[in-house]
């Protein structure tokens, strides 16, 4: 596709052709879950109708082909963020499952009481909560790198955080709640120049930004495809191979082994050996399909459109009384996460349901940044490509009227 076709693109995506009450559906919770166009719609549909089969066990043709589509998609997704090899590719259920086997599996074996994790105050549950368990586990201490009024890292003390006791950094590459942007390439190297691994948790990054994970030299790199138009209850865990080769299964079954006996038993190579039970294969397919699409349109230009409903929306925003934006970084991507003075965030979101504007309303599973603020909850809208100016026009008629109904 040459240009960035919108009427094109929209019609990929049957789902947003809707009536919600009448009016014409804005859906604006990307951050939470993304639309799905029909090739990944179709790519689902017939593998159920003519590959269905279990992957890596039968000599018939139809687990033969359920294989070779299973392993194209984990190839799609090493070329997708440029990891060097399909071994460093583990599918897994989303970025929070990534993320415990890190925990579990890398980080847990390495850690003593008194050793330290590194997390920022503005990440997800899923990269808080995997962390204090393994702090419970092993007598660790989580430190936090703190943050600013405008919802950026303060990274003035990040020199005295990275110590020789840590054992991970974990960082997010673009915050849920607040939608900035961090400087993960920079965190990467003053980590590893006292020798310290990163994960980078880029459930919110892969949907928006170009990724290269050799370029950004971290160690981990987990994701959900759910969140980029693929299917929920898939996505990948990027993991250096040498690293990966170390780490002991996290889970143990069918597929991640190469022989079992009653007294041993061999593991099978990577990335299988993290692979243990029957995987999501119609998801990994789907997976494979939202890649294909992305790349058809191409990344950059993906990225650049929704720059531009960004800062259309948060320039509508910003000039309304009485709405209070949350999260004004410098860099940011896709997401506006807003206040409406007197009213609370729930009430704004029933509201704007009953406009065709669906956005979501609450903690965003960020809850140390609604503490930070002093607040319950926010209203966050959130912009994927297929979403057009007109709808931020609805956002902002949406707010208006909420304004009206509590006037
Ligand atoms: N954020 C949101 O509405 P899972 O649930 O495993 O697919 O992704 C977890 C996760 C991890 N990190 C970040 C930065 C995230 O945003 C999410 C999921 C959704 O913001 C659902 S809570």
């Amino acid at each position: 596709m040459a240009a960035f076709d919108i009427e094109a693109i929209r019609k990929d995506f049957p789902i947003l052709d809707q009536l919600i009450y009448d009016k014409p559906l804005a859906y604006l919770d990307n951050a939470a879950s993304s639309q799905k166009p029909v090739q990944v719609i179709e790519a689902i549909d017939h593998y159920y109708r003519k590959d269905n089969a279990n992957v890596h066990r039968g000599v018939h043709r139809l687990s033969q082909r359920a294989t070779d589509a299973y392993e194209a998609s984990r190839t799609k997704v090493r070329d997708f963020i440029n990891a060097k090899s399909d071994k460093e590719i583990v599918f897994v259920r989303g970025a929070t499952e990534a993320i415990n086997l890190v925990a579990q599996s890398f980080v847990r074996p390495q850690t003593k009481a008194g050793d330290e994790i590194l997390i920022s105050h503005m990440e997800h549950h899923a990269n808080i909560v995997p962390w204090q368990m393994l702090c419970e586990q092993t007598g660790a201490k989580l430190r936090v790198i703190p943050m600013t009024e405008q919802g950026e890292l303060d990274l003035t003390g990040i020199d005295d955080l990275l110590t020789e006791q840590t054992k991970i950094l974990a960082i997010g590459q673009v915050s849920n709640a607040l939608g900035t942007i961090n400087p993960v390439k920079m965190l990467t190297e003053k980590a590893h120049a006292k020798n310290i691994p990163v994960l980078i948790d880029g459930a919110q990054a892969v949907p928006h930004l170009s990724v290269d994970v050799q370029d950004l030299d971290c160690d981990f790199y987990v994701f959900s495809g759910h969140k980029m138009f693929a299917p929920t209850g898939i996505g990948a865990l990027y993991g250096k191979q040498a690293l990966l080769e170390e780490m002991p299964p996290w889970q143990g079954g069918g597929d991640m082994i190469l022989s079992v006996s009653f007294e041993h038993t061999q593991y099978n190579e990577l990335p299988y050996k993290f692979e243990a039970g029957t995987p999501h294969i119609a998801g990994a397919i789907g997976l494979g399909a939202a890649i294909d699409y992305m790349q058809s349109i191409g990344v950059e230009k993906l990225a650049k459109h929704e720059h531009d409903l960004l800062d259309y929306a948060t320039d509508k925003l910003s000039n309304m009384a009485g709405v209070r934006l949350i999260g004004t970084a410098q860099h940011k991507a896709s997401v506006l996460s807003f206040l409406i003075e007197g009213v609370h965030p729930h009430d704004v979101g029933t509201i704007f349901d009953q406009q065709g504007v669906a956005i979501r309303t609450g903690h965003h599973c960020a809850q140390p940044v609604m503490q930070f603020f002093g607040i319950p909850a926010t209203a966050r809208a959130s912009f994927a490509f297929y979403n057009t100016m007109d709808e931020v026009d609805a956002l902002a008629a949406a707010v208006v009227k909420v304004q009206e109904l509590f006037a």
